[in-house]
């Protein structure tokens, strides 16, 4: 149930970058890659989903439609995913890699820092025809990661007040999923002053640095919204940041939402109280969106003009030129890199 595909784009996003800093572990050597679009080149015995020629995405974290995640109406995290306890395979423990004789494992699931790419038909969606690559190549993970944060995970609701802590690609997707949920009020959270205009642009209606501040940042937040926002998000992937997004939040009906994922495997100690008074704490992946489901939803939304990809895309480069662009997002100069085949 394999499908080839040619690469036309992908996004550098941190969790590749994480694999070479040694953050996430995943068998090695490996060929990297998630956030990408591209078009199927040929299909193996049984796939009825994609066609050569089709456009797609591939999906990091699989649907296989089957699996309790799957069938839940709540549930996005298929049990395919190759996150957890990552193999480095096709689904059916097989690569389809090799370097002058020696396999090259897959990287969960996508691996498309490559010409050509072969992934499981549960790893792929099929989007319009009409679509361009290089910007919804996005879709295929920091757009959707932020943006579902805000719409499906959190459901942010009309009116309400929300924090972002962290004004990357992701932070600011979550920003753009904030305001079409209608969000009154959107404050944006980072230690990079250098990042606020981008928020402003894309929906923050106010940006703070923790470092201009004495006190904690969430006790700014609290007195800035008379006692704490409706909604909060953890951008950043660090356990302070975790913690100070969690306290943030009003105490009887905040709620906040986990999207980062901390170095290591590290674990937080929290009070139960912070809970006991009513406050909800969430995390998911992807958003929350069923992917192979959902992906070609977002993509029609983004032809129908319901958000811009453009604020999220700093460059596009040749797909040679990746370090340099891995380069600029480590400096904090870039917030995506696009690398076109
Ligand atoms: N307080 C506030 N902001 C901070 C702080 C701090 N203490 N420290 C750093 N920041 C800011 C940085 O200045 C930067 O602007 C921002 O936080 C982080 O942005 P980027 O550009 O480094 O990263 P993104 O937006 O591309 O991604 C950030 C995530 C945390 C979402 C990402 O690294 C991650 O952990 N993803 C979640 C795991 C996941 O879903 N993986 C699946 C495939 S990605
Ligand atoms: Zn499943
Ligand atoms: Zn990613």
């Amino acid at each position: 149930m394999s499908t080839a595909g040619k690469m036309v784009a992908t996004g550098l996003c941190r969790s590749d970058d994480h694999v070479v800093s040694g953050n996430f572990v995943t068998p090695l050597p490996v060929i990297l890659g998630h956030e990408a679009a591209g078009i199927v080149e040929s299909i193996g015995e049984g796939v009825t989903t994609v066609k050569p020629g089709d456009k797609v995405i591939p999906l990091f974290v699989p649907q296989c439609g089957k699996c309790s995640a799957c069938k839940h109406p709540e549930g996005n995290f298929c049990l395919k995913n190759d996150l957890v306890m990552p193999r480095g395979t096709m689904q059916d423990g097989t690569s389809r890699f090799t370097c002058r004789g020696k396999t090259i494992n897959h990287y969960i699931g996508t691996s498309t820092f490559s010409q050509y790419t072969v992934v499981d038909e549960i790893s792929v969606a099929k989007i319009d025809a009409a679509s361009p690559l290089e910007k919804v190549c996005l879709i295929g993970c920091g757009f959707t990661t932020g943006y579902g944060s805000a719409v499906k995970v959190a459901k942010v609701t009309p009116g309400s007040t929300c924090a972002v802590f962290g004004l990357g690609g992701v932070g600011l997707s979550v920003i753009m999923g904030c305001k079409v949920a209608g969000a009154a009020r959107i404050i944006g959270v980072d230690i990079n002053k250098g990042k606020f205009e981008k928020a402003k642009e894309v929906g923050a209606t106010e940006c703070i640095s923790p470092q201009d501040f004495k006190k904690p940042i969430h006790e700014v937040l609290k007195e800035m919204t008379n006692g704490g926002v409706d909604f909060s998000f953890e951008v950043v992937g660090l356990l302070d940041t975790m913690v100070a997004a969690l306290l943030c939040c009003q105490d009887a009906y905040g709620v906040s939402v986990i999207v980062g994922l901390p170095p290591g495997s590290q674990n937080l100690s929290m009070n139960p109280m912070l809970l006991l008074s009513g406050r909800t704490w969430k995390g998911a992946t992807f958003g929350g969106f069923k992917s192979k489901d959902s992906v070609p939803k977002l993509v029609a939304d983004f032809m129908a003009k319901k958000f811009s990809l453009d604020p999220l895309i700093t460059q596009v480069l040749p797909f040679e030129k990746i370090n340099e662009g891995y380069e600029m997002l480590r400096s904090g100069k870039s917030i995506r890199t696009i690398l076109t085949f």
